[in-house]
């Protein structure tokens, strides 16, 4: 029998700003914690935050940690398939509701592959994922990456 897999530690970006985005974030979360291999492990606050490179509503965002025995591109495959079935589970009036997952860092991994790139290429820009990822694992944030992205609107919301 193959010896079972280590779990790694890996962090998940969530954001959402079309339809009840509460509702959307809730449900990812609980598409995570059923996702065979998954182990939701911390999920931060929800923040209201000012879209970055996009106009429209303010997004809600959140970051959560997962302990997983997939590999990175197969907790890829999860997290697009959860948002596949988010936009297909909410056809009420005829706005498909936007439900972003990124995977912001799996382990100490350096991954560049035409569909995958780890860590997060835009993270250190953002203060949507840099000040929930702060909350739950402060030594993945430092201080000074957090004062770059200072002027950022973001407000905790629970
Ligand atoms: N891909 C490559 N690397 C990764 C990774 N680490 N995690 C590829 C997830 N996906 C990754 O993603 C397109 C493709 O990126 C995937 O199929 C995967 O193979 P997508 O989510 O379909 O496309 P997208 O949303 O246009 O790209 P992305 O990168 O998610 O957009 P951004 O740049 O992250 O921007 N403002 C606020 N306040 N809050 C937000 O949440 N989000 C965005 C999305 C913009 N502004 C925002 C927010
Ligand atoms: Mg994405």
């Amino acid at each position: 029998m193959p010896a079972p897999r280590a779990e790694v530690t890996a962090h998940v970006a969530l954001g959402a700003n079309l339809g009840d985005a509460r509702e959307a974030l809730r449900e990812a979360i609980a598409a995570l914690e059923a996702t065979p291999g998954v182990r939701v492990r911390l999920v931060s606050s929800l923040y209201r935050t000012a879209p970055v490179d996009s106009s429209g509503p303010d997004y809600l965002n959140a970051v959560a940690e997962v302990a997983t025995t997939l590999t990175a591109p197969a907790l890829l495959d999860a997290l697009l398939a959860i948002e596949q079935a988010a936009g297909r589970e909410r056809p009420y009036r005829n706005a498909p509701r936007t439900l972003d997952l990124d995977l912001l860092l799996y382990g100490e991994a350096r991954i560049d592959s035409p569909r995958l790139t780890v860590p997060h290429p835009r993270m250190g820009e953002r203060a949507f994922v840099l000040v929930p990822l702060a909350e739950i694992a402060p030594p993945l944030v430092s201080p000074e990456a957090l004062r770059a992205v200072a002027g950022q609107r973001i407000e905790k919301r629970d």
